[in-house]
């Protein structure tokens, strides 16, 4: 059954093309052309389009001291992850203003993420059968992640601008991003791992895998089982398909895992690896003076696969890769190694030592000797200098120097590749071009495309820890400190300090012609497939809707559309205690047209894009008037955007 509203259907002519700009917008429909003569809309938006119209500067700056003036746009897109707050975010570098929040493992009320039906699909696919009652007390999916390390997708060793993935070692998990919308498309959470930290994906031929890093080892199955007896925990490294977001395998190892990087070629991945002595407490895990940096053997593991020698473990093909096995090699390191670094020069890999002062260089054309017995491990190594206290992350220029932070100094070191491979071969050189502070207590740095093949050797930023005096103090937690250093000639010059919330980890820094993000959503995008699907299957028309659809004695749904500043609902009616599916499409087809959908009191509040349905499930509890409104300023008439949701009481 369709009710028909008391609000006409704007008639096909009336909606405008793509194409059209905001002014024309605004002025052709009947209700804006109203407000046009009440409040000089059509005027307002009319200086707006000229504003845009004056032309970007930015291609004729060089932005060297990291000054990017009012209009002008940055070079680069910044991917920061926001650790345990869960979301990634998009700076500008050199202006390092934070652009957006893309919310991943975390609630967003501006968003909607957590409440439209789409994120919830999205969030609630990302947890294991085997925890799927646990968290229902949560509403069906995590409310935290932790979330640090986002990198985007290679085409042949450099950025191809389709996906950014990222990790959650909160609650096991790799999310993807869809660069083209900025949204996040798929979560997984990953079995027989627990707490997922270093995240790369393949830099060649393509991304193809996305390689994981369980950190802390646990009994595999954990069920109750061997929980007094570590020794038998175990740590997998997981290579997921990016394409299908599924688990393609995994590999057993000894100790646990740190970082991971890929190389050049699609041969090998590595991650550092720490806890050889397989302890569960801090004195146990550092008790030894060795770790490793683990290499796995790509094609060998692969060819494991096709040949079956592996265990199905919940569902993943499981291989064993523990010292002595075909698949893997290890090299041993300096105890507790961090930071995995592949250089652009697509031959060094820098292994960063955190506990020791140094960092060990592997040259990756002897892994194949290695892996045919040709080579002891430590014959890979071909350099490693001895920089400062804490060498945690290694970032690179393209022009053979490499830049490490140095964590306990507090400060970044720039240093020769081919120096520090003379220096260890006995030649009397040193190394380190030059030192930096930074405040303080840096973690990752990143320089511009530097994990690409493409590396600019223009900007660094160094991910400070602390701030301590650098800020006005705003109480008992201090921002972190995000440092912008210009490396583009033979000095470093720190040009900016930047704030940023609890607690980025890492960042990558891409060029801004490699990302190219849509305004306006694809009708025929897959992000509302399931709306489209429910529309079909109720014989409504989207686009022009405003219709209540009773499903059931229990069950409606509502479908509208908007155009600013109108709902084609102004009000609908539904009985308590009924199931309610409310389906929007923004009729809008503007950039930055954007609306929104809260009703009041019922903790509903969702985005809706350009062009984008959106839908959201709830039980209409409550007996009475609601209202609803839109939420984002689209309009001078904007906050008469909204209408009333009429409930019913039910007769008992
Ligand atoms: S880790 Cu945070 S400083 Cu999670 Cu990449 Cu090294
Ligand atoms: Cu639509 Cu505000």
């Amino acid at each position: 059954m369709t009710e028909k509203s008391n609000v006409p259907k704007p008639d096909a002519t009336s909606t405008p093309s793509r194409g059209v700009s905001r002014r024309g917008l605004l002025t052709g429909t009947a209700g804006t052309a109203l407000i046009g003569g009440l409040v000089g809309v059509g005027g307002l938006s009319m200086l707006m389009e000229e504003n845009r119209a004056r032309p970007a500067k930015a291609a004729a700056r060089d932005h060297k001291d990291g000054h990017v003036p009012p209009g002008d746009l940055d070079d680069y897109y910044g991917i920061w992850s926001s650790g345990q707050t869960g979301e990634v975010r998009i700076f500008g570098v050199p202006s390092m203003r934070e652009l957006m929040r893309i919310p991943v493992f975390n609630f967003d009320g501006a968003r909607g993420w957590g409440i439209s039906n789409a994120s919830k699909r999205i969030l609630e696919a990302g947890v294991l059968a085997e925890n799927k009652d646990f968290v229902k007390r949560f509403g069906g999916f995590y409310l935290n992640g932790d979330l640090h390390h986002p990198h985007m997708s290679f085409t042949e060793g450099t950025y191809d601008g389709r996906y950014i993935f990222a990790n959650d070692k909160a609650n096991t998990r790799v999310a993807r991003i869809r660069c083209d919308i900025m949204r996040c498309d798929k979560i997984i959470q990953i079995p027989n791992a627990r707490d997922i930290h270093g995240l790369r994906p393949q830099k060649y031929p393509r991304t193809g895998y996305v390689f994981a890093n369980c950190e802390h080892r646990v009994p595999i199955p954990n069920d109750g089982r061997d929980l007094d007896d570590p020794k038998k925990y175990k740590c997998v490294f997981t290579a997921i398909d990016g394409d299908k977001m599924e688990v393609a395998w995994q590999v057993l190892v000894d100790g646990n895992l740190d970082n991971c990087d890929a190389d050049y070629e699609g041969k090998y991945a590595f991650s550092t690896c720490y806890n050889a002595e397989e302890a569960t407490d801090l004195a146990g895990m550092t008790s030894a003076e060795q770790d490793w940096v683990v290499i796995f053997n790509i094609k060998r593991i692969e060819e494991a696969v096709k040949k079956g020698d592996y265990k199905m473990m919940n569902g993943v093909p499981v291989i064993d890769g523990r010292h002595g096995s075909p698949y893997t090699r290890y090299i041993p390191i300096s105890t507790s190694p961090h930071g995995c670094n592949m250089a652009p020069d697509k031959i060094h890999l820098v292994i960063n030592g955190k506990l020791s002062p140094t960092v060990t260089v592997i040259d990756v054309r002897k892994l194949d000797d290695l892996f045919d017995g040709k080579i002891q491990p430590r014959d890979a190594v071909v350099a490693e200098p001895q920089l400062g206290l804490g060498p945690l992350h290694t970032a690179f220029d393209g022009k053979g120097n490499a830049f490490t932070t140095l964590f306990i100094d507090s400060q970044v070191a720039k240093w020769n590749i081919e120096k520090a491979k003379r220096a260890y071969k006995g030649e009397k050189v040193d190394p380190i071009i030059e030192k930096i502070d930074v405040h303080y207590q840096p973690g990752h740095n990143h320089t511009s495309m530097g994990e690409t093949k493409e590396a600019d050797g223009k900007w660094l930023v160094s991910l400070n820890k602390f701030s301590k005096d650098r800020y006005l103090n705003v109480g008992l937690l201090k921002p972190e400190n995000d440092q912008l250093i210009y490396i583009g000639d033979d000095r470093m010059t720190l040009v900016h300090d930047g704030p940023t919330y609890c607690e980025p980890h890492d960042c990558i820094i891409v060029r801004r012609d490699i990302i190219n993000p849509v305004s306006v959503f694809s009708r025929d995008d897959p992000w509302f497939a399931k709306e489209r699907e429910w529309a079909k299957e109720d014989g409504i028309e989207l686009e022009y809707a405003a219709d209540v659809v009773r499903k059931g004695p229990n069950k409606v749904r509502v479908y509208m559309h908007s155009v600013a500043p109108n709902f084609s609902l102004n009000e609908f009616r539904v009985k308590q205690g009924d199931e309610v599916t409310i389906i929007i499409t923004n009729m809008d087809q503007v950039e930055d047209l954007t609306h929104g959908f809260t009703l009041s009191n019922h903790g509903i509040a969702l985005e809706i894009a350009p062009q984008e349905t959106v839908s959201v499930t709830f039980t209409a509890d409550e007996p009475g008037v609601h209202w609803y409104y839109c939420q984002f300023f689209c309009h001078a008439l904007h906050m008469e955007m909204r209408g009333r949701m009429l409930v019913e009481p039910r007769k008992a």
